[in-house]
């Protein structure tokens, strides 16, 4: 019974682990708050043995939905805000896309057997993983643990629709003080049938994951952490593009020292150093000679680009109980270098010409977050937030500054200050009811690309960007309201939220370039293009029916306008969501779910170039069965009925995958 409800409520409690710091009272009051950001340890192994990937898992998550390019990791958006307005984090360490089409969004140097919860703080009641002005979203990996136990999962599975294999596994290994984590991922795609039997060519893929973690308790509440990730991607095919990745190489190594119940005024105080980096290369080399020579944007030549991001970083956060109050103190400083350049190779000819679309761009970041929570009476819980980031840019290569002079003169760096606050209440109705209000003012400073990119090709508007060094920070105001009611077998949540957004950044047309006869695109300069605002909502009920039978529900809806063009903002959510309905017994769990989205006909026309997107209702089928102690099974079908489908998140209208049957055995000694 209590596995039944564990697994009924997965998709509940990762969202639940994801609001953080929504103590109950009682929480609060006590010792329990020490232990709060660990709580969520059984629930993520459980969730890994119905759903199959990381995709599957966000989109559990209510205010998340995905972005894809091709058959391989999608962008996480969420409530419609891309990568560029959120803090993206692992761990709390940033890491920043090599790529400049966005072929390698963070989610996709994490795998499923690494990641124990993702935290998305939507409403902005959080900012110690920095903030922007979508929110953020940080990824919590999995840890060792120090229990004097020696285990080792693997875990291979194939499906149908790509022709995948996954072969995947972890061993954990701890003895007295010490303990390890090791785990993998091999992925092999060839290409994908869409629904009703599509083949789509051109989308196989291959990727690896390692990941080493050692933890060494040097007293009772000290804890040295040390981690490394490596990820390696090849041969990635991308149908929406006009390029394919050839490879994608990311290592990343961290040093965590942790710090608890130090005194009776400091709770925890976690430090961390780290570094990473990205190193990717993309070629149309697999294209067809036709391909290249028809194409709309620069025909006739093969167009390689590289790609690499490094970025090194110190992060220090306490928990401080004063008096019966809690603050949170939190400091980060950073680093972040970007280069990216191309070869334009004619067909023909065999003559080459070069570019630099990043030039080596140089980020400083430093960063400073207060969060104040106190008790105001028995029923209401008050938290403040505050931060305040610094960050200042140049471009370092002299032939960049050279190539962009005639639009930037001799503007190649700028600062920007950000200063970011939230106010958070909690209402405790009833024992059983919970409201909140939260209200925010958060500011971004422009990204490093659309301060200084130069020339990159975005595929869906059939533009090329360049860069604005002179572009006003975006503001957001946000008002968030949340309800909760729990019982002892169901549980509903909404959301209402309206954020208003002022110099909202998008590409214009130029006006300043004369455009060559011989290019079919425009070109769009990063500019602040007025006010705009975003309207929602977000639903989710759980339900468990009986002591067998229960059943989830999530619905979410956005409206969303740019002031001045009268239209929707790019990517915005229609009415969507997920019913789960799902059967337990000791050995057997069995979730048929159905994933709709209605038509979604709000587009924008002007800050990029959208089609309606038609609605679509798939269902699914996936159980988990045990054999024994040692073996599981895992099988199912996804896209039952074959539907041939896409998301509005979808680039140039790529096809999800058909129907797909997958199998996977799980051996844990
Ligand atoms: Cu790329």
């Amino acid at each position: 019974m209590k596995k039944l409800i564990l697994i009924l409520l997965l998709p509940y409690l990762l969202i639940a682990a994801t609001e953080k710091d929504s103590i109950s009272n009682i929480e609060y009051k006590s010792d329990e708050i020490i232990v709060i950001d660990d709580d969520f340890n059984a629930v993520q192994k459980n969730m890994n043995t119905v759903l199959n990937s990381v995709d599957d898992l966000l989109k559990y998550n209510n205010s998340i939905d995905l972005i894809t390019r091709a058959n391989f990791a999608s962008e996480a958006i969420v409530r419609g805000y891309d990568q560029n307005r959120l803090s993206v984090t692992i761990d709390g360490m940033r890491m920043f896309s090599a790529c400049i089409d966005k072929m390698d969004p963070i989610t996709s140097y994490i795998e499923v057997e690494n990641l124990k919860a993702s935290e998305v703080s939507a409403d902005k009641s959080d900012m110690s993983h920095g903030i922007s002005v979508g929110g953020s979203l940080n990824f919590i990996t999995n840890k060792p643990t120090i229990n004097n136990d020696f285990r080792i999962v693997l875990d291979n599975q194939i499906s149908s629709a790509s022709e995948y294999y996954n072969s995947k596994g972890r061993v954990d290994y701890s003895s007295g003080n010490f303990a390890t984590l090791i785990s993998y991922s091999v992925k092999n795609a060839g290409n994908f049938t869409a629904g009703n039997s599509t083949l789509i060519g051109n989308s196989s893929f291959s990727k690896e994951n390692v990941k080493l973690n050692t933890l060494y308790n040097s007293s009772t509440n000290i804890t040295h952490g040390l981690e490394y990730i490596y990820d390696h991607s090849a041969d990635v095919g991308y149908p929406a593009l006009i390029m394919d990745t050839r490879s994608t190489e990311m290592n990343m190594l961290s040093y965590q020292l942790g710090m608890k119940n130090i005194n009776d005024v400091i709770l925890s105080w976690d430090t961390r150093v780290y570094y990473n980096s990205i190193s990717h290369l993309m070629d149309d080399y697999d294209r067809s000679d036709e391909e290249i020579m028809n194409r709309s944007v620069m025909p006739g030549m093969y167009m390689p680009m590289d790609g690499t991001t490094e970025t090194m970083g110190f992060l220090t956060k306490n928990k401080l109980l004063v008096g019966d109050d809690i603050l949170k103190f939190t400091l980060e400083v950073f680093r972040m270098n970007a280069f990216s350049d191309m070869k334009m190779e004619m067909l023909e000819t065999g003559r080459e010409m070069y570019l630099i679309n990043l030039g080596d761009i140089e980020t400083y970041s430093g960063g400073i977050y207060t969060g104040y929570f106190t008790q105001l009476n028995e029923s209401l819980l008050l938290k403040l937030n505050g931060r305040i980031d610094y960050i200042t840019r140049k471009v370092n290569s002299e032939f960049a500054r050279a190539t962009a002079e005639s639009y930037w003169g001799d503007n190649y760096s700028n600062n920007n200050l950000q200063l970011n606050t939230s106010a958070n209440l909690q209402l405790e109705i009833s024992e059983s009811q919970n409201a909140n209000i939260t209200l925010s003012r958060v500011e971004r400073a422009p990204t490093h690309l659309e301060s200084f990119g130069f020339y990159i090709y975005n595929i869906a508007d059939n533009s090329i960007y360049i860069g604005n060094p002179e572009l006003n920070k975006e503001k957001s105001y946000s008002v968030n309201l949340g309800y909760d009611y729990h019982a002892e077998n169901f549980n509903l949540k909404l959301n209402l939220y309206n954020d208003y957004i002022v110099d909202y950044i998008a590409g214009l047309n130029d006006d300043g370039v004369e455009v060559v006869e011989t290019f079919a695109q425009s070109f769009k300069l990063f500019q602040n293009i007025g006010n705009a605002n975003i309207t929602g909502m977000e639903a989710s009920i759980d339900y468990n029916i009986n002591s067998s039978f229960g059943l989830l529900g999530k619905l979410k809806y956005q409206y969303s306008q740019s002031l001045t063009y009268n239209e929707a903002l790019p990517f915005t959510p229609p009415l969507s969501g997920i019913i789960n309905l799902s059967y337990n017994s000791e050995d057997y769990t069995g979730v048929m779910s159905a994933e709709f989205a209605s038509r979604q006909n709000n587009i924008s026309k002007n800050i990029n170039i959208e089609d309606s997107t038609p609605g679509y209702v798939i269902l699914n089928w996936r159980n988990n069965y045990k054999i024994n102690e040692t073996v599981t099974v895992r099988f199912g079908i996804e896209n039952i009925l074959d539907k041939y489908y896409y998301t509005h998140f979808s680039i140039n209208n790529l096809p999800n995958l058909g129907r797909n049957i997958y199998l996977g055995l799980v051996v844990g000694l």
